[in-house]
């Protein structure tokens, strides 16, 4: 039976976009699914399996050019400047991060899209927050322009679904960590760039302070994550803000310390930057009982076992092809 999903992913050649992508053309169909971000496709070097358009979220015009183009029904909205870079450029942060959400929630206003995922993050939380298996509802006062614009997108998606009867969900992303793509400008970014650093010279130096723990989660149960919630009966979604979702939590020094099981001579410094700051502000653990108990979410790896898994595959990675 052909797919009735269509699916437009909007910031394909970020760090989710791009495992995303490939997940959901293995469900859907390559047919069903098109890539599309910022960049140009002749400068992108990763290998194309699908369908792919150009696009900017903050030109609305085009944004339902592409969604007519290809009889789109479902867009997940991943565009986004993350923690760190948004400091850099508030403006611009608070522009792509609102106005690209506004432009696709109102496409499911006026009937055009049927479904549409939108990440959030734990920045949405702030420094007033209790910081231990942080609570679904809660003081949410986040410091960051990226937090301020996460919990605003998610108040207007939940305006969106009780006042026009759209169909948004969303989940507060911790940090996510992934060999198949680099991260994008986010304060958790350390976690990956620690692996790679230990393959290559077995030094890193951590942009945190050793003992900040913080949420994170491998990559495999964060799509696991997006595809069971959008995959979920419509009545079992509860909150239409966004849910709370769990990994595991550590320090550098912890990551440090399980990866030396695998990279003994592993050394690690810390040099904290601006972004310790954010990091402070942000929870170090999350309740997610109600993504559980909602629509049946569990994840499946714990620090161990996402370590064996990274450094298995980047060291594959690294082997010439033959
Ligand atoms: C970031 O560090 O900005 C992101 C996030 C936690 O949303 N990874």
């Amino acid at each position: 039976m052909p797919s009735k999903e269509k699916i437009l992913v909007i910031g394909s050649q970020g760090q989710i976009g791009i495992e995303l992508v490939e997940r959901l053309r293995q469900i859907y169909g390559a047919d069903n699914v098109v890539a599309s971000d910022v960049k140009e496709i002749a400068r992108i070097d990763q290998s194309h399996t699908g369908l792919y358009e150009t696009l900017n979220v903050l030109n609305a015009n085009r944004v339902h050019e592409v969604v007519k183009d290809h009889g789109i029904n479902e867009v997940y909205l991943l565009a986004a400047l993350l923690s760190a870079t948004a400091e850099k450029d508030p403006a611009f942060a608070w522009d792509l991060n609102m106005n690209g959400l506004f432009n696709v929630l109102n496409m499911a206003k006026e009937g055009i899209l049927s479904k549409i995922y939108w990440p959030s993050s734990i920045a949405v939380f702030g420094p007033t927050t209790p910081k231990k298996n942080t609570p679904q509802f809660t003081i949410m006062e986040p410091s960051t322009v990226y937090g301020i614009s996460k919990q605003a997108g998610e108040r207007w998606c939940e305006y969106y679904v009780n006042k026009y009867k759209v169909d948004v969900r969303s989940l507060r992303y911790p940090g996510l960590i992934g060999w198949k793509s680099a991260p994008g400008g986010g304060t958790t970014d350390y976690a990956v760039q620690i692996f790679h650093d230990a393959l290559k010279t077995g030094l890193y130096t951590c942009f945190l302070e050793e003992n900040t723990e913080l949420p994170m989660m491998y990559m495999p149960d964060a799509i696991k994550a997006t595809v069971d919630i959008m995959q979920a009966e419509r009545s079992k979604i509860g909150i239409h803000s966004a849910y709370n979702l769990n990994g595991f939590s550590f320090s550098p020094k912890e990551l440090a310390e399980e990866i030396r099981k695998h990279i003994p001579g592993l050394k690690m410094t810390c040099k904290p930057d601006f972004r310790q700051a954010i990091a402070d502000s942000w929870p170090q653990s999350i309740d997610d009982s109600r993504a559980r108990s909602d629509w049946g979410w569990k994840p499946e790896f714990n620090i161990g076992q996402m370590t064996s898994d990274m450094l298995i595959n980047l060291n594959n990675q690294k082997k010439p092809k033959s």
